[in-house]
């Protein structure tokens, strides 16, 4: 599926100099809110404007409204434990709005304006009426949710020996390491970034955890790779800019156990390296990962440019706007998507081996 993105070039194209001319006008709206001559806040004030265009303009070239909606439920919530005023991002698209009405300014067709205006209006008025309560992926009806429980008090205690022997103790008396992944790892790591969102922990204890984990993780391989291997292999990468690689860490080693040979590239991959990898390796199936929605368009060249080089291995994608909107790698050019563990080990041996 291939959509129709021409349209959003003028948007693209001006969109620095309209999140600048929105700001001002917010400014002008929000003024005890706002302090211009605070370099600081400024400077993230112009970031935040730039975040809101980038998944602006990235839900309509997609034609996926859920991509806006979700991103403005997550700013709201984001905004409000951040103790900013319920009206901030009301104000900001209304400025937005105005400044794409202004004909003196920007030459926009009377068609592109309205459909612009139009994908801003659904997203704020689906987001009016919901509540900001994220809440909790340590759920009861995890099987391991008592080691859960005690991992997550560990680290959030920056107790990393704590949290190291609980796993390694696990391993001792039984535990299937793909469990550890699914039922441990996984939502460990979703719920860090809820408290994170939720202003519950600070930036150093995320940062700390995921690197704790990521440690933790590393003390498995003695069992993870040495699983007998079959002939199947995934190279397994993200683009360049996308800092998120453990959701894609986490399905090597889950597939390793299924005795894949995974190459892992991890984050913030240029083209080229990824280009000359997958013509040294050949492998069976590329997994591409992307978990910031603005990187799509970077997932979209990179798939067509894989194509237009010859090369016609299936790719499969995936990760957090994929699963917010379960038919958005169709838009790609992908060959599937999966989100669980079980059905991306399904879907990679589904597609492995079949030549496009
Ligand atoms: C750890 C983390 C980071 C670390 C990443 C370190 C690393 N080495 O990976 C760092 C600190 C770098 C980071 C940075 C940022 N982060 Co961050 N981060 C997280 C966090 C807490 C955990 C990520 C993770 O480990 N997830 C666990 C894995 C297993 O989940 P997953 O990736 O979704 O993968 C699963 C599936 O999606 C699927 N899957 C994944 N990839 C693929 C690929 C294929 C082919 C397939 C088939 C399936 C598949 O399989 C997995 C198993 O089910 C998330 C919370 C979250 N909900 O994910 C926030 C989160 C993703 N981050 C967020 C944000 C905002 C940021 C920053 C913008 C923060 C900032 N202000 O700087 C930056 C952006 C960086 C960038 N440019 O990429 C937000 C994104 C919200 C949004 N609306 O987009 C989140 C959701 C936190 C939150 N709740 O608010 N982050």
């Amino acid at each position: 599926m291939t959509t129709d993105t021409a349209w959003l070039e003028p948007l693209i194209i001006k969109q620095q100099e309209l999140a600048m001319e929105t700001l001002a006008l917010q400014y002008d709206k929000m003024p005890t809110e706002f302090d211009p001559k605070d370099p600081v806040a400024h400077q993230r004030a112009v970031e935040d404007a730039n975040y809101h265009l980038n998944y602006l303009i990235v839900s309509l070239s997609t034609e996926s409204p859920i991509l806006f909606q979700a991103y403005l439920q997550w700013a709201k919530t984001l905004f409000s434990h951040l103790r900013l005023p319920d009206n901030t991002l009301e104000v900001f698209f209304e400025a937005f709005k105005q400044v794409l009405h202004d004909p003196s300014q920007h030459q926009f067709t009377e068609n592109t304006v309205n459909r612009i205006v139009n994908a801003i209006d659904s997203a704020l008025s689906s987001i009016r009426v919901s509540t900001n309560d994220v809440g909790s992926f340590i759920t009861r009806n995890n099987p391991l949710h008592k080691e859960l429980s005690d991992y997550t008090r560990y680290l959030l205690d920056a107790d990393r020996h704590a949290a190291a022997r609980l796993v390694q103790t696990m391993l001792h008396n039984g535990t299937d390491p793909k469990s550890i992944y699914k039922h441990l790892f996984y939502p460990f790591q979703i719920e860090l970034g809820n408290l994170w969102h939720q202003n519950k922990i600070s930036v150093a204890q995320e940062h700390y955890s995921t690197a704790a984990t990521q440690y933790i993780m590393s003390l498995m391989y003695d069992k993870i790779l040495t699983t007998p291997k079959t002939d199947r292999s995934l190279l397994a990468t993200c683009v360049s800019g996308e800092l998120h690689e453990m959701g894609l860490r986490m399905i090597c080693d889950y597939l390793e156990c299924y005795g894949w040979n995974t190459y892992f590239l991890g984050s913030n991959m240029p083209d080229h390296g990824i280009f000359q990898m997958a013509k040294d390796k050949n492998p069976h199936v590329m997994a591409i990962s992307c978990t910031m929605t603005y990187q799509i368009p970077k997932v979209i060249k990179l798939i067509s440019t894989l194509r237009a080089n010859g090369f016609t291995m299936p790719v499969i994608v995936g990760g957090y706007p994929f699963n917010l909107d379960t038919n958005l790698w169709k838009t790609t050019g992908a060959d599937g998507y999966a989100a669980s563990f079980d059905d991306i080990h399904a879907l990679a041996e589904t597609v492995a081996g079949r030549d496009r």
